[in-house]
């Protein structure tokens, strides 16, 4: 007499939602959706991709002592900020599910990813 029995095994989803990469210098102004800090540091973003809730507000720190300028190009969305001087933050809110592009107008080897779900 056989009784053999596969345990099943519980699948837990991976972790997603509010992702935060640096530290925080500005208060959050939102109230749905979550933050994603991203800082700008010796021409580079604090990270290449990042995954997001829909409705998540980007932060965008220039902690470079020189100026950058952000495009942000996906669903929906073609942002484009003034010139980002040292120290200020630019928010972006990613509103529709998809593939948005990140990149600055000064430094063109300045890009990251970032996905919304
Ligand atoms: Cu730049």
């Amino acid at each position: 007499m056989s009784s053999t029995r596969t345990p099943s095994r519980m699948s837990r989803p991976a972790l997603t939602g509010l992702v935060l990469i640096g530290t925080l210098t500005v208060p959050l102004l939102c109230s749905a959706g979550g933050v994603l800090a991203v800082t700008q540091k010796s021409r580079a973003f604090s990270t290449r991709e990042a995954n997001v809730t829909r409705g998540t507000t980007v932060h965008f720190g220039n902690e470079d002592d020189y100026p950058h300028q952000i495009r942000v190009t996906g669903p929906g969305l073609d942002f484009e900020s003034d010139l980002q001087a040292s120290g200020e933050v630019v928010n972006v809110t990613l509103v529709a599910p998809g593939v948005y592009e990140v990149r600055c107008g000064i430094h063109p080897r300045m890009r990251m990813t970032i996905s919304t779900h």
